[in-house]
């Protein structure tokens, strides 16, 4: 930089005292300064809450420095670039993720704690972010730390919706839901940026051009909204990378409505206008059951067509030739949520840019990557024809020539089999004729991914068959992983210091197979008493929690064992209540002097259902009712507790995993595409009760069968279990304890009929009958295993020592390297 500009550059750098400092008395002043002009609060007399706005804006102030050097150095060098696009992100709280992976933990703890306030509670005031719904929400969530951790130039594209996931109140044991405006207290996290905004097109008509001799498709939309990007800078572990979540906010649009103005009724068209807002406004509650709803089709394009502009956007800043955007340039699928940016990306290349079909179908084909994260066909998400006819006319049009294309070249291959021909076509013509999202990805993508190696083989062998045979190269799976450092530093943070003790080296939060390193240590007895104080202070942080929840005491010898998920079917969430009342059947049943020897448990389950899944909320409440049961039946006191933790969510999960002494992952084989949970429970050195199924196949090749607690129907029974059809040799413990539910027992006889209706010979379609048996086994094998301490703290130890390999880090690095093909990019400094 030369003359005027660099000498004013030089002016600015001296100006701004570049970079702020970390010592306590700085990091006071800066929260101070914050108390006192960003929350406008006096300096003297500010409490728990806005200590906490003020330390985030400090926290956040210096996430921007990193961030701005970070893309500025992106810029720069220009490398390769993942983008990351998913319509689900559930981030959890910032504050302490934050501060931990930029290493002033406990510079802030300190400078706090000088100023009368203590960072445990000051941290506790914030609120999740809950953009999404379950675990491939959470899944994202942790790779965008991975991906900052290791340095990859790498964008996160979603909704920044304003309701995030519902908050669950449970009122007489039923689940209700309420709206979660979880802007409401503002969002230190983000970053406004009011002057980046694309405009997003919908409805209208397609017409005829003709330009300069060329035919060219031109779209006359009928609406058009604003989209406004919101940056949420996402800091890496042990690097100055600081990557960026860019989420969409859905605005009314200037240009188009000058005409609404003109006929007078300025009320009206005011109020009109503000509806486009409500694109953004609220995150659907469904885990999988797909619906064809126009408002969630437009959320899909909306974020879509912002991201997607925005890409090419930055491209042509820095290039003029369109063969180079595969070297420049890789998007990733989330699922199919995302899957129009594929016609997206054609329909500007096409008709905004003019390259010719075939040019532009070979580029979109070298820059998407596909990953599916469910394993049933309904799973599947389909647009109906009509829908997008009237919502997108264009895009439309784009997918009936990428099918007409692809069914040409497919019928040169496979001959004229026309049962095959129509189950790969993009379009299926059913009685509702509709766009099948998962052919449209996988056509147009160069890899589609499963999320554990037995998800990859269920896939090849049921709901993607016909196009393995047909590109069996293009199949791969990356198994899922987890975020250490959300998962043990931050949540767990003595767990974290007593693992930096003995490896020597806090390296494993950033090279998490040096965990593997503990198994030296053991059988050794003095890792294994610490190891059991910091798992005693994590049980009691999680006692208090569900005294002050429900005034329940519970005993810090008893087994926690826990479930915390969505509540599915096919997750058996009713078999582990059917367990828990065979368990109070057999104390019940018990000569006094036998039940000694009860091993006690403190069962605790939470996770949210659907709001229109029935099922799903029975469970809840048959839930309730037992442990209303039990809890008050004196003659079972400390052996046996029930408790439901209502509203579960990220921060939830980071009290409840550490205090866990076992954790229960029941989904009936060949359902789970992965699991993600097990692998948080793992790293705590929680021990799995858990079928064989999606990811703990490979678990299991980890830690070793002998130190979990495996039951159940395999991957390659269920299917014969299911033909075969009701087993005659019923289990009588099991039609004992429905009969329990079904007599009224617990009460709400009628209300819990059809659920154990669900569950009987003949209609026990996830295979609970045939699993029970097993399954008791599997609990009695945990309960004999924890009378003998030494041996399970042992198993734990190992537990640990055998997670890394489910380490987020392990999922991106294979994905960078053998899916979008992009190297790190470490920002010096
Ligand atoms: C899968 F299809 N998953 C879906 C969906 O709509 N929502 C969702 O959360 C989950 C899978 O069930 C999983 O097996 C998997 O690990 C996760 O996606 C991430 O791949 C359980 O969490």
């Amino acid at each position: 930089v030369s003359g005027e500009q660099g000498a004013k550059a030089e002016r600015m750098f001296a100006l701004m005292d570049r970079f702020l400092k970390n010592d306590p008395i700085s990091l006071q002043k800066d929260i101070l300064d914050h108390v006192e002009y960003t929350v406008a609060r006096s300096r003297f007399n500010f409490d728990d809450f806005e200590a906490y706005q003020a330390l985030s804006h400090s926290v956040r102030d210096r996430l921007i420095e990193r961030w701005h050097d970070t893309q500025l150095y992106f810029k720069r060098k220009d490398p390769k670039r993942v983008y990351f696009l998913s319509l689900e992100f559930l981030m959890g709280r910032s504050l302490s993720n934050s501060v931990i992976n930029l290493g002033i933990r406990d510079q802030y703890a300190d400078a706090l704690g000088q100023l009368g306030f203590e960072y445990e509670v000051v941290a506790e005031q914030e609120g999740d972010a809950a953009l999404g719904n379950g675990g491939l929400a959470r899944l994202s969530a942790c790779q965008m730390d991975s991906l900052a951790t290791l340095d990859y130039p790498a964008w996160g594209y979603g909704l920044r919706y304003q309701y995030g996931l519902f908050r669950q109140v449970i009122l007489d044991g039923f689940q209700h839901e309420q709206p979660d405006y979880w802007l409401n207290f503002g969002n230190p996290w983000e970053i406004e940026r009011i002057h980046v905004t694309y405009p997003v097109k919908f409805y209208g008509t397609v017409e005829d051009e003709t330009l300069n001799g060329g035919k060219y498709k031109v779209w006359i939309p009928g609406e058009m909204v604003e989209a406004v990007a919101y940056d949420n800078p996402i800091p890496g572990y042990g690097t100055r990378n600081t990557i960026t979540l860019r989420l969409w906010a859905a605005k009314p649009s200037d240009q188009y409505d000058i005409e609404s103005y003109n006929t007078g009724d300025y009320i009206n068209a005011v109020v009109n206008r503000q509806k486009a807002e409500t694109i953004s406004s609220v995150l659907y509650p469904d885990d999988r059951s797909y619906q064809g709803k126009e408002l969630r089709l437009k959320q899909q394009y909306f974020f879509v067509s912002a991201s997607v502009q925005d890409i090419i956007r930055r491209f042509k800043d820095a290039h003029s030739n369109f063969d180079e955007f595969p070297e420049k340039v890789a998007l990733q699928l989330n699922d199919t949520h995302p899957s129009l940016a594929i016609v997206e990306v054609m329909r500007i290349l096409v008709d905004e840019e003019h390259l010719d079909w075939n040019r532009a179908s070979d580029i979109v084909g070298k820059i998407f990557s596909f990953t599916s994260h469910t394993v049933i066909a309904e799973g599947l998400e389909k647009i109906p024809v009509d829908l997008l006819a009237s919502l997108l006319p264009r895009h439309l049009q784009i997918i009936y020539s990428i099918n007409f294309k692809f069914v040409e070249e497919l019928k040169k291959k496979i001959g004229l089999d026309y049962n095959r021909l129509s189950r790969m076509s993009i379009i299926e013509e059913g009685a509702v004729k509709s766009i099948r999202s998962a052919n449209l990805s996988i056509v147009c993508s160069h890899t589609v991914n499963g999320v554990s190696r037995v998800h990859l083989e269920l896939l090849k062998a049921n709901v993607f068959k016909d196009f393995y045979e047909l590109w069996p190269e293009k199949f791969q799976f990356k198994t899922n992983g987890v975020t250490q450092r959300r998962w043990i530093v931050v949540s767990n943070p003595s767990l974290s210091a007593l693992i930096s003790k003995w490896l020597g080296t806090e390296a494993w939060i950033r090279d998490v197979e040096l965990l593997t390193g503990l198994r030296e240590y053991a059988a050794d007895s003095f890792l294994q008493h610490e190891w059991k104080m910091v798992r005693k202070v994590n049980k009691m942080r999680l006692a208090e929690y569900i005294e002050a929840m429900s005034g329940l005491k519970v005993s810090l010898d008893a087994m926690f064992d826990v479930q915390i998920k969505r509540i599915h079917e096919y997750k058996r969430q009713l078999l582990n209540i059917l367990g828990i009342i065979h368990r109070y059947d057999c104390i019940k049943n018990m000569e006094k002097s036998d039940r000694r020897k009860v091993v006690p448990h403190v069962c605790i389950i939470g996770g949210k259902a659907a709001p229109g899944y029935e099922v799903a909320k029975k469970i809840i409440k048959l839930c309730h009712a037992v442990a209303e049961k039990i809890n008050n039946d004196s003659d079972v006191g400390d052996l046996l507790k029930l408790v439901f933790i209502p509203d579960y969510n990220v921060s939830v999960a980071e009290l409840v995993i550490p205090g866990a002494d076992l954790s229960q992952h029941l989904s009936t084989a060949g359902n789970e595409a992965s699991g993600t949970g097990s692998m948080k429970f793992l790293m705590n050195g929680c021990l799995l009760l858990a079928t064989e199924d999606g990811s703990t196949v490979e678990i299991i090749e980890e830690i070793g069968a002998d130190n979990m607690f495996l039951f159940g129907s395999k991957v390659h029974d269920v299917p014969i279990l299911r033909e075969k059809g009701p087993d005659l040799k019923v289990n009588l413990q099991f039609a004992r304890v429905v009969r329990m539910v079904r007599d009224g027992y617990f009460g709400f006889k009628d209300y819990f009929k059809s659920l154990c209706d669900t569950v009987e010979v003949g209609n026990d379609f996830y295979l609970l009958g045939s699993d029970f048996e097993s399954y008791l086994e599997a609990q009695a094998a945990a309960d004999k295993a924890f009378v003998d301490q030494e041996k399970w703290t042992q198993m734990s130890i190992l537990s640990t020592a055998g997670s890394g390999r489910f380490s987020s880090d392990r999922t991106i690095q294979d994905y960078a390297e053998n899916t979008w093909g992009i190297e790190p990019c470490p920002c010096p400094f």
